[in-house]
């Protein structure tokens, strides 16, 4: 890299970039930004570095995706000597790696903690970016990366009397550092998506009683955690650097799960039960979704998967009316996130655990002492919310970005957020995100997108500042080119039947756009690979 001086020595600033949040991407984007030499300061509303891993510190939360995928690949030395001790990693452990990670390449100084930032603003008389936090601090840059994360929002529905409550309350995403100890309690659970069928099983072993409010049955496969096979450690280690390239290749950006040939109607009624058995105790969700080729854009297909897994949860759970609320029946299996969990249907045979049906009798509001649906009242000691998050657009938009006299960008994702390539908005000069809506983000590896989207704007930024650009923005029609794409790809598969956060569907008003971009991690690389070799194409570089 030359040592260029940016062109602007003339105007004062005082960051090249800043960066907001300081998880798995904001710290990348601190560690690659700096490698450039510039001036880059990272700010995190957390108490400590970390994201998703620092909030979600609920019972049982763990990742999806193996460990030794989950993983920074940028270096080599950091892959080979870090030891995974599972399977897939639990929260305090992915914490500790990251945490491990800062100090490793001394990313501290330059992050911020404990401070919100509550709007960014762009001035096209300076091209620079100024940010304020909450407690009143202004600064600025002339670039400005968001890495605020996708389910990094918590909601809560608001039920009427919500403050009325007296007991204890949790959100999954907003975990107490300290433990929670749920001994003796009756404890009520509301929500069973991925975390909530995370934290039943392990709520379930310590409560006096846990009733689980279930609004909508989801599909969860059996994650088959366990310790980490040395011996499937050293051989991955051996090869890290091509399977990481291999992962480069995959829709999912995760190699070692070579891509299906066949069609589930292709096969018969027996090798379909066969292949769907073998994936079931394999484990993980990604080798089952990768069974048939066309599981998730072909309904008939898609439901001798979600039969299958069905069938499972009958023979798993003992009551036949618990284990019918529990089939999940109003989404293809997959178009909702698979969940993966430990033990989570067996847990509905447990004496001390009831599931409540809150789709036929709604919670209608929350008492002094516990919750009504509009069936009866439970008497609670502890609410746990399990209800997810404002995906993708609530982070950015709970702060006001916006261009000096011209509409924040709220009013232009009013109808649902709009991207190139899910890095730039057009009309938001020198504002780039990582895994932002558009991008394959949160259908990938997260890490692997974390990479590549910063490597992408890295390299980016190095054009400009060769060639002496002190503004870098996202065309009209590349971006509505682009909207269109992500849009005619969603529409081609079963996603846009699910009710899903990816759809915005989990918030009332929320337009329903499906968010990100499923052609595939691999497809979306080619495509940025494309436009940067094309000279960025779709984008304007101003001096
Ligand atoms: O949130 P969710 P999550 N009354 O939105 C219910 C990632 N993640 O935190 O489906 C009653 O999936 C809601 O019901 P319904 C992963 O990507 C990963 O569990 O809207 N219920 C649903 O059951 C995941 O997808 C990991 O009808 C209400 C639940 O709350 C994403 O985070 C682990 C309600 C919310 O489920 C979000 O998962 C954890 C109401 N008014 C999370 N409002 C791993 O890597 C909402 N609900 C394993």
């Amino acid at each position: 890299m030359p040592d260029v001086n940016w062109p602007v020595t003339n105007i004062e600033k005082d960051f090249d970039a800043i960066i907001v949040g300081a998880g798995l991407g904001g710290l990348y984007a601190l560690h690659k930004l700096r490698s450039l030499g510039l001036k880059v300061r990272a700010f995190e509303a957390g108490a400590g570095v970390g994201g998703t891993w620092f909030w979600n510190r609920y019972p049982g939360a763990r990742c999806d995706v193996e460990s030794l995928e989950y993983s920074y690949s940028f270096s080599d030395e950091l892959q080979q000597e870090w030891k995974w001790p599972e399977r897939y990693g639990g929260q305090p452990e992915i914490l500790r790696y990251i945490n491990h990670v800062a100090d490793r390449f001394d990313l501290r100084r330059d992050v911020q903690l404990n401070t919100r930032i509550r709007t960014a603003v762009f001035d096209p008389g300076s091209n620079l970016w100024t940010l304020t936090t909450e407690d009143g601090e202004t600064v600025s840059a002339r670039f400005c990366i968001m890495a605020s994360g996708n389910l990094s929002t918590p909601r809560v529905p608001s039920f009427p009397g919500i403050d009325r409550f007296a007991g204890e309350t949790y959100h999954t995403g907003l975990w107490p550092t300290e433990p929670v100890d749920f001994t003796g309690k009756v404890v009520g659970v509301i929500g069973t998506g991925s975390s909530g069928v995370q934290m039943i099983p392990l709520i379930a072993q310590q409560a006096k009683h846990l009733h689980v409010f279930q609004r909508t049955a989801n599909f969860s496969l059996p994650a088959r955690n366990d310790a980490l096979d040395p011996a499937r450690e050293q051989a991955h280690k051996a090869s890290y650097v091509d399977r990481r390239k291999a992962a480069l290749e995959t829709p999912f950006g995760i190699a070692g799960h070579p891509a299906p040939t066949q069609a589930a109607l292709e096969a018969t009624a027996e090798e379909r039960r066969a292949a769907y058995e073998a994936k079931w105790a394999e484990g993980g969700s990604i080798s089952f979704l990768f069974s048939y080729t066309d599981l998730l854009v072909d309904q008939a297909a898609n439901d001798t998967a979600s039969a299958f897994v069905r069938e499972k949860i009958r023979g798993i759970v003992k009551d036949p009316a618990t284990a019918a609320l529990l089939a999940p029946n109003d989404h293809p299996i997959g178009t909702k996130r698979l969940c993966l969990d430990t033990h989570y249907y067996e847990t509905y045979n447990r004496d001390n655990v009831s599931l409540v049906d809150v789709r036929s009798a709604p919670i209608v509001e929350l008492t002094e002492t516990g919750l009504r649906t509009a069936e009866r009242e439970y008497k609670l000691d502890a609410i746990a919310f399990a209800t997810g998050f404002d995906a993708m657009t609530g982070a950015m938009l709970e702060i006001d970005i916006r261009v000096e006299g011209g509409p924040a960008l709220a009013e232009k994702w009013a109808g649902g957020p709009t991207t190139y390539l899910g890095l730039m908005v057009a009309g938001f000069p020198n504002l780039f995100i990582i895994t932002g809506p558009g991008s394959p983000s949160v259908k990938t590896q997260m890490i692997v997108a974390i990479e590549q989207h910063t490597d992408w704007i890295a390299e980016c930024l190095t054009r400009a500042r060769t060639s002496g650009a002190t503004r870098i923005e996202a065309d009209a029609k590349a971006e509505s080119e682009w909207v269109a794409h992500v849009n005619a790809v969603a529409d081609r598969t079963l996603y846009p039947l699910a009710n899903s956060w990816y759809m915005g569907a989990n918030i009332p008003g929320k337009p329903r756009i499906f968010m990100p971009y499923v052609g595939g991690f691999d497809a979306y690389k080619r495509k940025c690979d494309e436009v940067a070799a094309n000279g960025y194409d779709g984008l304007t570089m101003t001096p």
